[in-house]
């Protein structure tokens, strides 16, 4: 396998200025015209030849300034030594491909009988030859040519010039995009579609017209995405005064795509997960996340496609600084500062559940990688999650207003242009002079170089006679894969002092004169330091890293008293939960290493959490967070040698617990949280859904365990019967969890209800890839199923959603059930991997990384792991996606 290099990184030798494409669509063999306006690099060393890379292409023609042209072929490139005036010529190319064959679902492709595109990262290359990279940004023109009643709509980036009737029932579309743009921007689309439209005017005094495109039939679900995108047009431009620079800009739904939609410049394209829904088909949750994803995707315009990057290694500079503006978006959408500390706690379990991992795991990497086989195996949680974070500690560091003011210079230097990490931190420190950023940037970009979370320990002295605090705060951070030492980085430390009433206590430090506040970032870049504050007049608990105000492990060594006392009075809902799932955490953690299943929750533990269910003014989603157990996968997190079985059962049980003896709590919380106005899908409601569906799922696991019938048949009511989506998936939930009796008929029910609605049987596959594995016998369960649902009539291998709601969910959302001494779920996994492989290499390879943390399993798991990763590896095969996986895997 080839590896590419951070290091090696050149200039191109030629410019691409414009490109003019025809496309004759067919799904059989689609033709392809292109001329490209090509120019040599004069800062790019001379003499070099014209490569063009191209994969899965018939050639037909090749023409430069309209003669033929000698060329020869190397692996995956079009090679032309001689082009006839060196400088600046036209290419002709004409090629042919077959878009109904490819099941890679990557550059032009058919679903539910359309052409669609996806072509970040490298997926331009199977459309045409072309300079498929970043830096390389041209003018695109495009004409689209179709039979008119198969695809009567036809889309493409831009404008729209013309449309014209063709003979033999097909049509025509041209469309002019005139911003340069990087090929992995292209988009095109040809399909029987509507749209749901909308005239926009915006601050900036510009007409606009917006449109959601989808099938036929699925009008009434885009109302909601409608609203996420006129929502995210009018943050861009009162947060970071950026408008829209298109007159149109689409959307377009799709039901086979890899992943969750992509920011082609005027034309995104979603999957239907991220646009389509309805009260009656769709969670909260639900929609969340296409406000998340549209936000997301229209940031890109700017964030992404008016500044892209100069290469790959680069994709944190668009992905990282894109989540966080979308992570703000939510957040700002919100609006209470109780529900932003609930965003924001959501996102930190998020990036807990999946970056943490991963950056502790075989695939480990800086967020701005040194080296890969294959681009598309690193859109990961470092560079998405991870690199938010680095950006998020950016705007922390220099503040809200000098963040604001770093943008605007990034984009005063660089609108239109290819570039770096380098370049972005640059802007926002040099915006900001004085700033502990530019005091430190050169060490603060080791965020983007050192693989790894780092540690940060604290350890705080109360001296009563000089009334002093001295906090010591130190890092640590252990080796990864070809990084055997690290560097100190800088860690901003959000923090407050909190007494045992409660009193968040005014902070100076000793050289200062006067206190600043009872909130304040410190900056540690040393890999020691100490802070001593004065005017202290009582014990106080440090309450550190508040909003997680660095992607580090903290080790402070508070006890259950400190612990209790932060999740009492905290003023920083984040630590208040983090202190409550601290405390849960321990308790897990206890039990599992004693091997006490029957580890009873100390009363003061549970009457902490029956003080936070029954408080009077914390709101609902607030409370569901801290009620809720650390995942099974993050408790694994803190092992050592991890026995996901066992961690399991210790959750069960305490679940069990909690469910018992908060019995009357959560029938009183269940009864206080129904909701009985009309739906929205806004922070209020959802969190009391929340609430209340957590309460249910409570008191079905009880009733289960005591045999009574009541709440398992109001569980099942409300299956049958519920008004929306969020309730009645709820209660189905809480059957599945409970391994109720009414579960099965529920599912049957459920199935029936939406067999015509492919993201609700998306849902109904998951939860039983994802159902928890019965305690004692019964073990082996939740695999049996899986093989079943795999020959179900519903089942497809070929459809991502589908193969990622039933594998994805059950090799990767369901430790206890995969991880099996008998090996039967490494099995199951191999095989998977290996049949998807033969289909869809980004989704076999999505999956193969299910193994990434198959080293710190505890035997026999581990060595039944590895035979398994080794089974794949003998394949000889595979795609450079799976082979670069199970390679790191094994390494
Ligand atoms: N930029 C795309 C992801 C492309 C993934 C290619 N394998 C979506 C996004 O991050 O917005
Ligand atoms: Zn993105």
């Amino acid at each position: 396998a080839t590896v590419i290099r951070r290091e090696d990184y050149q200039a191109p030798a030629f410019w691409i200025r414009t490109v003019d494409l025809t496309f004759d669509l067919d799904p059989a063999k689609t033709i392809v015209t292109s001329k490209l306006r090509i120019e040599r690099n004069p800062n790019a060393p001379q003499g070099q030849a014209l490569k063009l890379d191209g994969e899965e292409l018939t050639l037909l023609r090749v023409l430069a300034d309209g003669d033929s042209v000698s060329f020869r072929h190397e692996p995956g490139q079009l090679v032309i030594d001689n082009p006839p005036a060196p400088d600046s010529f036209t290419l002709e190319i004409r090629n042919a491909i077959a878009p109904e064959k490819n099941s890679a679902l990557s550059g032009l492709y058919t679903s539910g009988g359309g052409f669609f595109t996806q072509c970040e990262a490298e997926g331009f290359r199977r459309i045409t030859y072309f300079l498929d990279r970043p830096d390389v940004m041209a003018v695109f023109t495009v004409t689209l040519r179709a039979d008119k009643h198969k695809y009567p709509v036809l889309l493409c980036n831009g404008n729209l010039v013309e449309q014209t009737e063709l003979d033999h029932g097909r049509h025509c579309a041209k469309w002019h995009d005139p911003f340069p743009k990087p090929s992995y921007l292209f988009a095109l689309v040809g399909a029987d579609l509507v749209a749901r439209e909308q005239r926009i005017r915006t601050r900036a005094g510009k007409d606009h017209l917006l449109q959601v495109y989808v099938r036929r039939g699925d009008l009434d679900k885009t109302e909601h995405a409608m609203n996420s995108l006129m929502a995210s047009v009018a943050w861009d431009e009162a947060r970071f005064g950026l408008s829209l620079d298109l007159e149109r800009f689409m959307i377009v739904a799709v039901g086979d795509f890899n992943m969750g939609a992509m920011e082609n410049k005027g034309l995104n394209i979603f999957n239907t997960k991220y646009v389509l829904a309805s009260p009656a088909t769709a969670t909260d949750q639900d929609f969340f996340g296409i406000e998340s994803v549209v936000g997301h995707e229209y940031f890109h315009n700017w964030t992404g496609n008016r500044i892209t990057c100069r290469d790959w290694f680069q994709l944190s500079l668009k992905e990282g600084l894109t989540v966080y503006r979308d992570q703000e978006f939510s957040a700002d959408m919100a609006g209470t500062p109780s529900a932003r500390a609930v965003r924001r706690i959501d996102d930190v379990r998020g990036l807990r559940a999946a970056q943490f991992p991963e950056d502790a795991g075989a695939m480990a990497h800086p967020v701005r990688p040194d080296s890969y086989v294959e681009i598309n195996n690193f859109y990961t949680a470092t560079v998405y999650e991870k690199g938010a974070e680095v950006v998020r500690m950016m705007a922390t560091l220099v503040g809200r207003d000098g963040f604001r003011r770093g943008m605007d210079l990034y984009f005063q230097r660089h609108d239109g242009q290819a570039v770096t990490c380098d370049d972005f931190a640059q802007a926002i420190a040099d915006a900001n002079p004085g700033s502990a950023l530019s005091a430190n940037l050169a060490q603060f970009k080791r965020w983007y170089a050192q693989a790894g979370t780092p540690t940060l320990h604290a350890e705080g002295i109360y001296d009563a006679p000089t009334q002093t605090f001295t906090l010591t705060l130190r890092q640590t951070c252990a080796p990864s894969p070809g990084q055997a030492e690290k560097h100190p980085y800088v860690i901003p430390v959000a923090m407050g002092l909190v007494d045992a009433e409660g009193r968040a206590l005014p902070l100076q430090l000793e050289e200062e004169d006067a206190p600043t506040g009872t909130e304040r970032v410190l900056v540690l870049t040393d890999g020691v330091q100490a802070f001593r504050f004065v005017n202290i007049d009582a014990e106080v608990v440090p309450s550190l890293l508040r909003g997680l105000s660095a992607p580090v492990h903290l080790r402070d060594g508070l006890d259950d008293a400190a612990l209790l006392q932060l999740l009492n009075h905290d003023h920083d809902p984040f630590n208040r939960w983090e202190a409550g799932q601290r405390l849960a955490l321990n308790r897990m953690l206890q039990a599992v290493e004693h091997r006490a299943a029957e580890a009873v929750l100390d009363e003061a533990f549970v009457a902490a959490m029956r003080a936070v269910l029954r408080h009077p003014t914390l709101d609902a989603a607030f409370k569901e967070l801290v009620l809720t157990l650390p995942s099974e996968s993050y408790v694994a997190e803190q092992c050592a040698s991890v026995d996901p079985q066992r961690i399991h059962v210790v959750r069960e049980l305490m679940r069990r617990q909690l469910a018992a003896r908060l019995h009357a709590d959560w029938i009183w919380a269940w009864e206080q949280h129904q909701v009985r106005e009309g739906y929205r899908p806004d922070a209020q409601q959802s969190g009391r859904r929340a609430l209340a569906n957590l309460a249910l799922r409570n008191l079905v696991l009880h009733a289960v365990e005591t045999a009574d019938p009541v709440w398992q048949g109001r569980a099942y009511q409300r299956v049958k019967d519920a008004a929306q989506m969020t309730d009645r998936f709820g209660a189905l939930e809480a059957l599945v969890g409970a391994h109720a009796q009414l579960a099965e008929p529920a599912l049957a029910h459920f199935h029936a209800l939406f067999a015509d609605d492919a993201l609700v049987i998306d849902k109904w596959f998951s939860l039983q890839a994802m159902a928890p594995e019965p305690i004692g016998e019964g073990a082996g369960q939740v695999l049996r199923r899986v093989k079943a649902l795999m020959q179900h009539p519903d089942f497809t291998l070929k459809n991502p959603n589908r193969a990622r709601s039933l594998i994805g969910g059950f090799c990767h959302g369901n430790p206890a059930a995969f991880h099996r001494a008998d090996a039967a779920g490494y099995i199951y996994w191999a095989d998977r991997v290996l049949e998807l492989d033969a289909i869809n290499p980004q989704i076999a390879s999505r999956i193969a990384r299910a193994m990434d943390r198959w080293n710190h399993l505890a035997e026999p798991l581990r060595s039944a792991a590895r035979e398994a990763i080794k089974r794949v590896a003998a394949k000889p095969e595979l795609s450079p996606d799976v082979r670069e996986i199970i390679t790191k895997a094994l390494e």
